[in-house]
């Protein structure tokens, strides 16, 4: 039994696409477990014995916790290879590996920073110092991701959906609260429009009850 600890529009959607893939690829059944990040579920007792860091997402398999999302998207990929997530070739898979890295540990905190400015400063200036420079810096991850998308041929790739075009999606979707518009990334923006349809995505967008619509215009 597999089971997915996720919060709608969090990072948890990378495994979610994954884990529907995998629905569809293989018959392989889970289940999804929400959790209340604003309720700040993710810190009660409960919770942290699966997940020490109080974050999504948590994978249990057979009541064994695994967590961070390059370990999760590793796991899934090789129990169900059927699914064809990830590259098989050694150095394709080393390279689709280093981009997943990349958007889990630096495009990612660099979000953090201008989602939660209180977690690293104190006085109300220092906050909007913090989240201006965040948000400087991850429009020009989200140019890099942009680049990389320019490839993708229909998909990061290919024909199968996999874990980048789910992290893609929600990186220019979180970019919305950076105040980047969609549309000044044309390319990308295109591309994630492919991506939504595909329907492990679509079953994913359907159950978090997400879309592409977090840029409001000043
Ligand atoms: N490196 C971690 C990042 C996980 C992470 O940042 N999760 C966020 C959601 S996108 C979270 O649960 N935040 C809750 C909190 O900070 O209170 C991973 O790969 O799992």
């Amino acid at each position: 039994m597999i089971q997915l600890y996720f919060a709608p529009g969090a990072c948890s959607f990378v495994p979610h696409v994954g884990l529907e893939a995998i629905r569809a690829a293989a018959g392989a059944d889970f289940e999804p477990r929400l959790v209340k990040l604003h309720k700040g579920e993710q810190r009660t007792p409960e919770y942290l014995a699966i997940n020490p860091n109080a974050q999504v997402p948590v994978l249990v398999v057979d009541g064994k916790p695994l967590n961070q999302i390059v370990a999760i998207c590793d796991y899934l990929d090789r129990r169900f290879p059927e699914a064809g997530l990830l590259p098989t070739e050694p150095w394709a898979r080393a390279q689709a590996m280093s981009q997943l890295a990349w958007m889990n540990n630096t495009a990612h905190p660099t979000f953090n920073h201008v989602f939660m400015p209180e977690r690293y400063a104190d006085s109300d200036a220092a906050r909007a110092e913090v989240r201006a420079r965040a948000a400087t810096a991850f429009r020009g991850q989200l140019e890099r991701v942009q680049q990389w998308c320019a490839a993708a041929a229909p998909l990061w790739f290919g024909e199968r959906v996999s874990f980048h075009d789910a992290y893609a999606f929600t990186l220019l979707r979180w970019g919305g609260f950076a105040g980047i518009d969609p549309e000044s990334l044309p390319g990308y923006r295109a591309y994630v429009e492919r991506v939504m349809s595909a329907p492990a995505v679509a079953a994913a967008l359907a159950r978090e009850r997400i879309k592409l619509d977090t840029y409001k215009a000043a």
